[in-house]
């Protein structure tokens, strides 16, 4: 048995005479934004990549089939399903073997742009460990996809919903390289320093590509993380989130939410209380992030 992938026209030709190509994750259309903002960003971010030189393929799974890189009509009836299923590693195989759609998670993302041959993948914000684990044991699966899968992956940091020293600690548990990008501070999502020091900090996407080479050659599996702290101009201070993550944390609480129901909870509802600031810088970063991935796949391509 072999997954049946589908390529967009111009991932297909990209492969053909091996060009960048930067692999995208679609439950942030389908439960990270609403619509329409969730397709305007989603092709403002494919844009970003083209006129970087590289191709996007965002990742989904429509009727069973994976396909990467989306078609026009594709993205568009993906942005507008609210009953889309949230694919992470646990279920991506399932739902390839019994012909059902959804989106993919970060998790999911990676092992698609690893069966399709791409080394880099930009989002906005991944899974890790929620504030509040010691008790619910909430850690994504995002963390351990990081450990196994070899591709480096573009973020903003994490987002205030997690426990950020927590995640750090996985991550390191797990030999993950965590980056952030042309600063010592760890961005956190909506603003540019978390007050953390990253682990490791890259000043050029060459850098980042390199290791990511070492790494395979010396037969070490998974890959990378790189946080690109957010534009200033978009950045609000942790300080304004702080008040809205408690609360959304707190009636997720109070409604027992759980499982994988979580991270689509909280980003829902901090939507709603901080009425659609947030979501500004939201894809401020998404686009940052996509043409740093950008960059860095036109390495990969420079050193294969
Ligand atoms: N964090 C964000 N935005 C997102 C997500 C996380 O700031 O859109 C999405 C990503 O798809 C990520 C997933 O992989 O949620 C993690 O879900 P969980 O915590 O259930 O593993
Ligand atoms: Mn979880």
């Amino acid at each position: 048995m072999t997954p049946d992938i589908r390529y967009s026209a111009e991932v297909a030709a990209a492969r053909q005479f091996g060009g960048p190509i930067v692999a995208l994750e679609s439950t942030i259309i389908t439960h990270g934004m609403p619509y329409p903002r969730n397709l305007e960003t989603a092709r403002a971010v494919e844009n970003d990549i083209r006129a970087a030189g590289a191709v996007p393929a965002t990742i989904a799974v429509i009727d069973g089939h994976l396909h990467v890189g989306l078609e026009t009509s594709q993205l568009e009836a993906l942005a507008q399903r609210s009953d889309i299923a949230k694919l992470s590693r646990a279920d991506l195989p399932v739902a390839l073997a019994t012909g059902i759609s959804g989106a993919t998670t970060v998790a999911a993302t990676m092992i698609a742009a690893r069966a399709a041959g791409i080394r880099v993948f930009a989002t906005g914000g991944i899974g890790g460990v929620h504030k509040g684990a010691e008790l619910s044991f909430d850690i994504s699966a995002d963390l351990q996809e990081l450990a196994q899968t070899p591709v480096t992956v573009v973020c903003a940091g994490a987002k205030a919903i997690l426990d950020l020293p927590k995640t750090l600690e996985v991550l390191e548990t797990l030999g993950v390289p965590v980056f952030a990008y042309g600063q010592d501070a760890l961005p956190a999502f909506w603003s540019r320093d978390s007050g953390l020091a990253a682990p490791m900090r890259a000043d050029n996407p060459a850098d980042i590509a390199a290791s990511a080479a070492m790494r395979a050659a010396l037969g070490v599996p998974g890959g990378q993380l790189v946080a690109n702290p957010v534009p200033e101009a978009d950045e609000i201070p942790g300080g304004e989130m702080a008040p809205v993550i408690a609360q959304a944390t707190a009636e997720a609480a109070e409604q027992g939410i759980q499982g994988k129901a979580v991270t689509p909870f909280l980003l829902g509802r901090i939507l709603e209380l901080t009425a659609g600031r947030s979501l500004e810088t939201n894809i401020a970063l998404v686009r940052a992030n996509a043409r740093l991935a950008a960059a860095i796949a036109k390495e990969f391509t420079r050193l294969a």
